[in-house]
């Protein structure tokens, strides 16, 4: 995987949202971001029909844009959407399940404290999530952040692993979580609460 995707990680479902999913994405592409995740969970998510459609249609935007489409823990819709990648927390599908289904996709892995990194296959996904780096009100069921040691800790550890920060990143801190080791900066409310969502993606 070119960990230069990571770089600009936005994420968002459309709980996430106070107007149109698809027109945030566009922008938000139109800004430059160098990926995208379709998280739709959480409280007011989307299911069964509804999530697929508005899956398609943020699919399309990436298509347009060149962008990674990368799918929340969703088997289904990974196929349904021919996704270029998935992502799974430690509760969600298991990893070396994934890589048996999708021997090419991109893997990414949320890892936040040592004793989820010694449970986790590693070697089999293309990129982790550490976090929550700040604290964030975007998941209610965020863990306690970790700071920016978490994300120093895993890169003196792995040298080469592809590492997204995310949780509580905005514009003023995103330096941080690269200078401490992270290839790039995931986030939600950074962008899609951004008044100006072309330049919050720029500053980001
Ligand atoms: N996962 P915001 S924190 C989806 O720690 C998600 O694994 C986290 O939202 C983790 O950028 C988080 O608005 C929410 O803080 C990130």
């Amino acid at each position: 995987m070119n960990r230069q995707i990571l770089r600009k990680y936005f994420i968002m479902g459309s709980q996430n949202c106070d107007k149109d999913p698809v027109k945030i994405l566009e922008t938000a592409a139109l800004g430059g971001i160098t990926a995208f995740q379709y998280r739709e969970k959480g409280e007011g998510s989307l299911t069964g029909k509804a999530k697929l459609e508005l899956g398609r249609e943020l699919r399309e935007i990436c298509r347009k844009y060149h962008i990674p489409f990368i799918i929340n823990d969703d088997v289904e819709l990974a196929e349904a959407l021919d996704v270029d990648g998935i992502h799974v927390g430690q509760d969600d599908q298991s990893v070396e399940v994934l890589r048996k289904i999708f021997p090419n996709m991109i893997i990414g892995l949320s890892v936040s404290n040592d004793e989820e990194l010694a449970k986790s296959p590693i070697e089999l996904v293309d990129y982790v999530g550490a976090g929550p780096v700040f604290s964030t009100a975007t998941k209610t069921d965020a863990k306690e952040a970790v700071g920016l040691e978490w994300i120093q800790t895993l890169r003196g550890k792995y040298p080469d692993l592809p590492i997204v920060g995310i949780g509580g990143i905005n514009t003023e801190n995103a330096a941080s979580v690269l200078e401490a080791g992270a290839d790039g900066v995931s986030v939600i409310s950074a962008i899609a609460k951004a008044r100006n969502i072309e330049s919050a993606v720029e500053q980001l």
